[in-house]
């Protein structure tokens, strides 16, 4: 296999690091709130799954040459809308792993004019398919200092945009 522009190990991983992160917690620290406008760590990890399906959509967007802007996505009320604090964690872990497996699968055929491909994004601004997939990796990390802080009961006020 030739070198990729993405480190796919360090991608894959990003499921790991959210499994022990939550690890050992009860149903009741899983779905805790600061204050009912803070997320639980349920509602994190719900978050991390949406993100994961929105950037999903984006790689095969730019993939398809597509010109169209690519999406952006209004956290809180996908969190809300889908009583996302109502799941299982264990239930979004699976989907944001599956997710991860089938596009590593999908990273591994693609060629370098492939890697090359850019989309434009809901500002404007060109993004490329690598930049796309390591933002979304220093996502996960931002979001998992998230969840430390709320497992110490601290706030777990969000950072003000995901959107890449
Ligand atoms: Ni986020």
């Amino acid at each position: 296999m030739s070198q990729l522009p993405v480190n796919i190990e360090q991608y894959l991983h990003t499921y790991e690091q959210l499994a022990q992160a939550v690890e050992g917690l009860t149903d009741e620290a899983l779905k805790w709130k600061a204050a009912p406008n803070q997320w639980s760590v349920t509602e994190v990890l719900a978050h991390l799954a949406d993100h994961n399906i929105v950037v999903s959509f984006r790689i095969r967007e730019i993939l398809s040459r597509s010109e169209a802007r690519l999406p952006a996505f209004n956290q809180d009320p996908w969190v809300n809308g889908q009583r996302a604090n109502e799941e299982d964690a264990a239930d979004i872990l699976n989907v944001f792993g599956a997710l991860l497996h089938y596009n590593s699968l999908l990273f591994q055929r693609l060629s370098p004019d492939d890697w090359e491909k850019t989309g434009v994004n809901w500002k404007g601004d060109i993004v490329s398919l690598s930049a796309i997939i390591h933002a979304f990796i220093a996502h996960v990390q931002t979001h998992l200092a998230q969840i430390a802080r709320i497992k110490q009961g601290e706030s777990g006020s969000h950072h003000s945009s995901c959107a890449l």
